[in-house]
C-alpha cells in the first residue's frame, strides 16, 4: 500500500527538490516544528512501512485486507457494469486485486501514483491475471488535478478507491477538500470506496505506533536520515527519539521526533535551534467513526451507501455516491 506520495526516486530527478527543501526548512522554522508525513516514503521509508504492515501490533493493513476479502462481493455490487476503478495513491495493487476479482464488470482500472516506475511494474504483474481489463496507470500527485485516460472518461461511471487509511494523514479540512476534489475528478454518478481507521481504545492505538521491534521508530527517524542525505542536514539521530501517542481530544495518533537535548542542526544552509524536549511533529493519523467520516463526506457532496467493519470494529471500508447533479449546459 502506498501513502500519500510514495516517492522512491530521488526528488531532484523529478524537479521537486526545492519543494522538499522549502517544506522541510519552512516546517522546521515554524512553531511548533513539523515536517509533512509524505516525506517518509523514500526507498528506505517505503520498505520500513511494508515491514510495519507485518508487525503484530499494527492491525490496520490486516484488518482492511480481511474486510475486503470478506465483503468483496457486497462492495462489488456498488460497481456498475462498464465502470472504471480509479485508485488514489495505489502503490502496491494488493488491495485492488481483491476488488478486481470480485468485480469482473469493470472496464478499466486506473492506478494513480506519484511513482511511475512502481506503477508500470505493478501493471505488468496485474495484466496477465485480468486479461479482459484495461490497466491504465497514471503518474500523478492524486491530490492535484490530473487527466484521466480517455477510456476512463468514456466509462459508464467512475469509482474511486482510496484504501489504507491514507485519508487519516490529512487534516479534517484537507480530507474534506480531497473528497470534493475526488468528486470533481470522477464526475456524475461517481462512487467512492474508502478505507478508514476507526477510533478505538488508546492502548491498542499506542501499541500499533510503538511496536516492540522498534520498526515504527526507525520509520520515523529515517526522515532525519533522508533530510541529512538529500538536504545536506547534520541531524545526529542518537540525539532524537521517536514519540507516538493517541491524542484523544483530536482523535489522532501523533508521531513526533523529540530532541533529547538543547542543540543546533543545519539543514540546507539554515540553522535550526532545538530546546531540550522540543519535538518535530512528523505525522497525524486521524481516526474516524463511521458517522464522522459520513458527515465529512456529506459536506463534500457524497452520500453514504454502506460501511463494513471487522469483528473487533478496528477498521472500516465505507462507500459513497456523488450527490451533485452535473452542471446543466446551456443549449446551442
Ligand atoms: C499509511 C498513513 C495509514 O497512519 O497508520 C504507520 C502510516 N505511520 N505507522 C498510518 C504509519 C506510522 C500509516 N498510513
Amino acid at each position: 500500500m502506498a501513502a500519500l506520495a510514495r516517492t522512491s526516486r530521488p526528488l531532484h530527478e523529478s524537479g521537486e527538490e526545492s519543494v522538499f527543501a522549502s517544506d522541510v526548512v519552512g516546517g522546521l522554522l515554524a512553531t511548533p516544528k513539523r515536517v509533512p508525513p509524505k516525506y517518509f516514503y523514500d526507498e528506505t521509508g517505503s520498505h520500513l512501512f511494508d515491514r510495519i504492515t507485518e508487525l503484530p501490533e499494527y492491525y490496520p493493513t490486516r484488518c482492511e485486507m480481511r474486510i475486503l476479502e470478506e465483503q468483496a462481493a457486497e462492495i462489488a455490487k456498488l460497481i456498475p457494469p462498464g465502470a472504471a476503478l480509479i485508485e488514489f495513491g495505489s502503490g502496491s495493487n494488493r488491495k485492488a486485486r481483491i476488488l478486481l476479482k470480485a468485480a469482473p464488470q469493470l472496464a478499466c482500472y486506473v492506478p494513480v501514483d506519484i511513482c511511475g516506475e512502481m506503477l508500470e511494474q505493478e501493471a505488468v504483474e496485474l495484466r496477465p491475471d485480468f486479461p479482459q481489463l484495461k490497466v491504465l496507470p497514471v503518474t500523478a500527485d492524486f491530490t492535484q488535478d490530473f487527466d484521466l485516460p480517455p477510456e476512463a472518461k468514456a466509462a459508464a461511471v467512475r469509482v474511486g478507491f482510496f484504501p489504507g487509511s491514507t485519508i487519516g494523514n490529512f487534516e479534517p479540512h484537507e480530507a474534506a477538500a480531497f473528497l470534493r476534489h475526488a468528486g470533481k475528478m470522477l464526475g456524475p454518478g461517481a462512487r467512492l470506496i474508502i478505507g478508514a481507521d476507526l477510533i478505538k481504545p488508546a492502548e491498542v492505538l499506542n501499541a500499533a505506533y510503538n511496536d516492540k521491534a522498534g520498526v515504527t521508530a526507525q520509520f520515523n527517524l529515517n526522515l532525519l536520515t533522508r533530510i541529512n542525505r538529500e538536504l545536506g542536514g547534520n541531524f545526529n539521530l542518537a540525539a532524537f527519539e521517536h514519540h507516538a501517542f493517541f491524542n484523544r481530544e483530536r482523535n489522532r495518533v501523533e508521531m513526533h521526533l523529540a530532541s533529547l537535548k538543547r542543540q543546533k542542526v543545519k539543514v540546507n544552509g539554515e540553522t535550526i535551534d532545538f530546546r531540550a524536549g522540543e519535538t518535530i511533529h512528523t505525522e497525524s493519523s486521524y481516526k474516524y467513526s463511521i458517522e464522522k467520516l459520513g458527515a465529512l463526506a456529506r459536506g463534500a457532496g457524497w452520500r453514504p451507501l454502506g460501511a463494513w467493519t471487522d469483528a473487533r470494529n478496528y477498521f472500516s471500508i465505507q462507500a459513497f455516491e456523488l450527490t451533485d447533479e452535473p452542471p446543466v449546459r446551456a443549449a446551442g
